[in-house]
């Protein structure tokens, strides 16, 4: 009864062109005014004006052309307001209305609430309906005029400044926009300003708000947000509309960052950097998420959704932007690796499980549970899947007409695709499976080697298999870009990248002239967002190691002997040495990239090998993972010790801190390093880099070194004493403690945390630190008593009345929840069960557990 379904979609029988809007601002007791141009759709077809406003959304006054209606015309429910048919004019009219709303109330962080006394907003996806009553739909868009009466110095909203005087403020967007889009801040700020003039000459006045004091450490957003605007001019001729573009960091906030017109909302963590209190990891992070919402200016913006159904068609394609803005920047092949990593990770783990959805699902209940890795990150492959069966300039011309197109539409999928297929003359009606299905394709690869006189032939044969999900049983073959080189036995490449396309269940794809039978390197790049699985043993492995001349492969072959070995040793079989050898060989490589060797260095988490084990038929043991991994690092670190420790000496690195590609790479490495000798040093190692790091990258890395050792806790203090009074560091602080935790202890650790004064469990980022960083110790959350289970339940049922976006988001930690024993499934659907059953639960947590527990 909850369910909307992208096939009821229907255009909204009014059209709106100007909304203008006024707020008195107070904590408890705003009132706003709002003028809406609106007029039928059809004069002939007269029906209701439905618009949406939520409970909080108390109606003042309403008038359609300067007249109050009767009162028996406006019908009240819960979450809409509605005047009927009868009481509006078959032509063009104004309907303006007053409402009050209570921002120091709104604890949700949905619509016009308060951070540490300043106002500001998050209205995707439907927060707008608690500041007004609206169409709160993404076809609907407008122009905004807007008024602020306040006395806070800063008042801020979208488009253009058009009016400053004491205590008021007006602005206006002349880019028509619908609500998600809509933003405003007021409070005590000061900015970080620069300018940045555009391709065609149009200077704009660049500002990064943030709080008194928080300046010095602004810069770096800054000037992550130039390299942005000069990237998408350069790479997708893209330039920027407005004569100013704001960003605001804000600690109370349910995301990452919001890209509102002119007025990104950012959430601190991803704003707020200095060497001392920010490490690699988060000015990576700042750079590219500046990047990503800048981006949406017309990948969102310009050209937005017409339905939340859609919401993949801004998402992916942004994190694909934002994906190659940081490749072009920084490495590429690095960027690939960490990409698929994190898409293996999170989106992998997604669609094993009972959230299993396709990247444009067709049905939600609460459309704030979509905001996936499937919609973004899977979103983002499959872009790069349509780029190169394409080809750069297939793209390029397609891109081209999705702006020419588009621009000022809510566009769909099939507006997408149908670029596409105009530019290029490719026929997408199969490869539309991947925004439609579910699921993570199985492909497997046999290979069959003739030799002949006048050269071998190798013919690969392909075999994909679409395994069911929720609500999809039946699966269609999809379209999979394969790509693959043949090295020869001597290490050679004989046969350089191509790209096979696959459209069967099965399909054979041979090369012949082959003087002796070559190693096939097979998924470069990671083509295509499956799992591939051959039979292939360590030593070919190794061989792809040492030889593959595409890195991720390379890397790939790495890690599946990791996996290889860990899920053995994890089962209680012996472990080959092939791995720790290989390993040994890449160490000593100084030609390799610091960066890629790091990545090579660092063994697959626990989760990763469950997941891993799991895709293979076998019930993941979390303890036995835990242990399998720690003696694996253990003996890499034995064996290689005097490697290491050399390595660890070299890759120190000299000077002032510097967030740059190489210096990272090069920290990278040591801090893997450092993982692997702290397990067999005592501590020694990492104690003296905590007490001389010049920054957090080095103290945060020294500090989880020595807590997976059930050290550390002298260095907790020291952390805790220097940085009390800064809230991105205290929420590292609460984060590491469970996440890095020995396993038997984490869940008494995350507890004593949980119970502190300074847990500010309200604040979203202190409370995903806490309980994410629980989560994220596998073998900590899957206790086999269900004592993880049942802490974190006690925390999404105490956060989902306040904030129920958070409280759904981080029930996620039990996703995975049916791939283990039968004891920890009947602990977790204990825990499951109890939050389904809690009085009053939100609309967002009821569906997840809904699904999870089906
Ligand atoms: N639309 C935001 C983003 O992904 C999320 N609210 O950038
Ligand atoms: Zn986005």
């Amino acid at each position: 009864q909850n369910a909307h379904y992208l096939a009821d979609y229907r255009p909204y029988p009014f059209v709106l062109t100007a909304t203008r809007m006024t707020f008195e601002l107070h904590p408890q007791a705003t009132r706003v005014v709002t003028a809406l141009s609106l007029a039928p759709r059809d004069p002939q077809q007269a029906e209701d004006l439905v618009l949406d406003g939520g409970k909080g959304v108390k109606l003042v006054s309403l008038t359609i052309d300067g007249v109050a209606p009767d009162p028996s015309r406006i019908i009240r429910r819960e979450e809409t307001l509605t005047i009927s048919a009868a009481a509006l004019p078959p032509h063009p009219f104004l309907l303006e209305t007053a409402v009050q709303i209570d921002p120091s109330a709104n604890t949700a962080f949905e619509g016009l609430y308060i951070s540490n006394g300043m106002f500001c907003t998050q209205c995707e996806a439907e927060g707008f309906r608690h500041i007004t009553f609206y169409p709160d739909r993404p076809d609907v868009m407008a122009t905004f005029h807007v008024t602020i009466d306040s006395d806070l110095p800063v008042l801020l909203s979208n488009g253009n400044p058009v009016g400053q005087s004491q205590g008021r403020a007006e602005w206006h967007d002349p880019w028509p926009k619908p609500s998600y889009l809509f933003a405003l801040v007021a409070g005590d700020l000061v900015a970080v300003s620069d300018s940045f003039t555009t391709r065609s000459g149009r200077r704009v006045a660049l500002n990064v708000w943030v709080r008194p004091g928080d300046q010095d450490r602004a810069g770096f957003a800054m000037e992550s947000l130039v390299k942005s605007m000069s990237w998408d001019e350069a790479v997708y001729g893209r330039e920027y509309d407005l004569d100013v573009f704001n960003i605001v960091a804000v600690d109370d906030f349910n995301m990452g960052a919001m890209e509102n017109k002119g007025l990104n909302i950012f959430n601190s963590k991803l704003v707020l950097a200095s060497p001392d209190t920010a490490t690699d990891t988060d000015y990576d992070r700042i750079e590219a998420v500046i990047a990503h919402e800048y981006f949406h200016n017309w990948t969102g913006n310009r050209i937005t959704c017409r339905d939340w159904f859609q919401l993949c068609l801004k998402e992916g394609l942004t994190v694909f932007r934002d994906q190659q803005f940081t490749s072009d920047l920084r490495s590429a092949a690095v960027k690939r690796i960490e990409d698929v990593q994190a898409l293996r990770a999170r989106q992998f783990r997604e669609d094993q499980g009972p959230l299993a959805h396709p990247p444009r699902p067709d049905r939600y209940e609460e459309i704030n549970n979509f905001y996936t890795a499937t919609v973004y990150e899977k979103g983002a492959e499959v872009i790069g899947m349509l780029k190169r069966l394409v080809g750069d300039d297939g793209y390029r011309r397609a891109l081209d007409l999705y702006f020419d197109r588009h621009d000022g539409d809510a566009a769909t999928i099939e507006d997408w695709l149908q670029v596409f297929q105009d530019a290029t003359g490719r026929d997408l009606t199969q490869f539309k499976r991947w925004y439609t299905d579910a699921g993570t394709p199985r492909l497997s690869l046999a290979e069959d080697w003739q030799p002949g006189d006048t050269g071998g032939t190798l013919t690969l044969t392909f075999t994909q298999d679409n395994p069911p999900t929720p609500g999809q049983t039946q699966k269609s073959p999809r379209v999979i870009p394969v790509a693959v080189g043949l090295i020869g036995p001597n290490g050679d490449e004989i046969v350089p990248t191509q790209v096979l396309e696959m459209t069967e269940a099965s399909q054979s794809f041979s090369f012949d002239g082959l003087g002796a039978r070559p190693v096939v390197s097979a998924l470069r790049g990671f083509s295509a967002p499956v799992t591939l699985s051959r039979p292939l043993d360590d030593a070919t492995r190794a061989f792809l190691l040492a030889h593959d001349t595409d890195p991720f492969a390379r890397w790939e072959a790495g890690r599946d002997l990791a996996l290889s070995a860990l899920t053995a040793a994890s089962r209680g079989q012996a472990v080959s040495g092939d791995y720790v050898d290989a390993i040994g060989h890449l160490i000593a490589d100084g030609n390799a990239d610091p960066a890629f060797r790091a990545l090579c260095l660092n063994l697959p988490g626990e989760e990763e090998i469950a997941t891993r084990l799991s895709s293979q038929g076998i019930v993941p043991v979390p303890d036995a993972i835990h242990v399998a991994r720690e003696a694996l690092a253990r003996r890499i670190a034995e064996t290689h010790l005097d490697l290491l420790s050399r390595l660890y000496d070299d890759m120190a690195v000299p000077g002032p801190y510097r967030p740059d590609a190489s210096d990272a790479a090069r920290r990278s490495l040591r801090h893997a390093v450092l993982a692997l000798l702290t397990r067999i040093d005592g501590g020694e190692r990492a104690e003296i880099l905590f007490g001389i790091a010049g920054n957090m990258t080095e103290r945060m890395a020294a500090l989880t070194a020595l807590l997976r050792r059930g050290l550390g806790q002298a260095e907790l203090a020291a952390l805790h004493d220097q940085f009390a009074g800064n809230r991105l560091v205290m929420d590292k602080w609460f984060g590491i403690q469970p996440m890095a935790a020995p396993p038997a202890q984490a869940v008494q650790i995350a507890h004593a945390l949980s119970q502190r004064k300074d847990f500010d469990w309200k604040n979203p980022n202190r409370f995903r630190a806490l309980i994410g960083g629980l989560s994220a110790n596998h073998a900590g959350f899957h206790a086999a008593d269900g004592s993880g289970y049942d802490f974190v339940a006690n925390w999404l049922l105490r956060m989902d009345p306040l904030n129920p976006q958070i409280a759904a988001r981080m029930s996620t930690a039990f996703e995975t929840w049916t791939r283990y024993d039968a004891g920890r499934r009947a602990r977790a659907l204990t825990a499951l069960e109890r939050i389904a059953a809690a009085d009053g639960l939100s609309r967002n947590t009821s569906e997840m557990v809904s699904r999870m527990i089906a």
